[in-house]
């Protein structure tokens, strides 16, 4: 039985990878490394931004002093933060309203479990932080995905033993996580052939929510 549902924010609940790839973009421009493609950012869904760093990092050839790698991850945050200034509640992904309403009507508590420092403000201009419970995000954690940490803040924010709640998520990172926190997982998007998952669907608006919470 399913008690609460924690959802992944970027790539499940709204799109921001692509916002994340255009400040990552200008960053490794402005360092002098051209070689960073749309190919590289699919390795930083779900990553912390530190840890996102490094992948366009290993695209150059130097060497940097973590004062260095600070400056450059806020140079990156703040382009980033830049972007989100037009984000609104036409920016929420398909399904997700319905998705919600559905869990809500039957007393499933919700909760937002992601990396992102950015995921309060996030929450706040798409107008869903007010349908969320609970909110676990890299300002709770210290642990990136696949260390179920976020998840696990998030259920006991919620109160609910992690065996009742199902994570929602679109990287295999997060799916890991899910699992080695004992939770169901829903994969959709990038990670809806991960074997690792319990479901999974094309999106939040593709799932057969009878079959889940019946
Ligand atoms: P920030 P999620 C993740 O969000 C993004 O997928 C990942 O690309 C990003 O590096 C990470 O948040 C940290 O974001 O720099 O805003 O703290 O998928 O866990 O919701
Ligand atoms: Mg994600």
């Amino acid at each position: 039985m399913i008690k609460a549902v924690i959802f992944d924010l970027d790539g499940v609940l709204v799109s921001t990878d692509v916002l994340h790839y255009k400040a990552w973009k200008q960053l490794a421009e402005e360092i002098g490394i051209h070689s960073y493609c749309e190919a590289d950012n699919v390795r930083q869904r779900g990553v912390s931004r530190m840890a996102s760093l490094e992948v366009v990092l290993e695209k150059g050839d130097k060497t940097y002093t973590e004062d260095e790698k600070l400056a450059m991850a806020e140079r990156k945050n703040n382009i980033y933060v830049k972007s989100l200034e037009t984000l609104s509640a036409a920016d929420v992904l398909p399904g997700v309203e319905e998705f919600i309403k559905y869990i809500k009507d039957r007393g499933i508590l919700t909760a937002v479990g992601s990396a992102s420092k950015n995921a309060p403000l996030i929450l706040e201009k798409t107008e869903l932080l007010s349908s969320m419970d609970a909110v676990s995000c890299g300002l709770d954690t210290t642990k990136s995905k696949p260390d179920p940490e976020v998840f696990l803040v998030a259920a006991k924010k919620l109160g609910v033993d992690p065996e009742l709640c199902m994570v929602v998520e679109d990287s295999d990172a997060g799916i890991k996580a899910a699992k080695s926190g004992g939770m169901t997982a829903l994969a959709v998007g990038a990670a809806k052939d991960n074997s690792e998952a319990d479901y999974s669907a094309e999106s939040l608006a593709e799932v057969d929510c009878e079959k889940i919470f019946a």
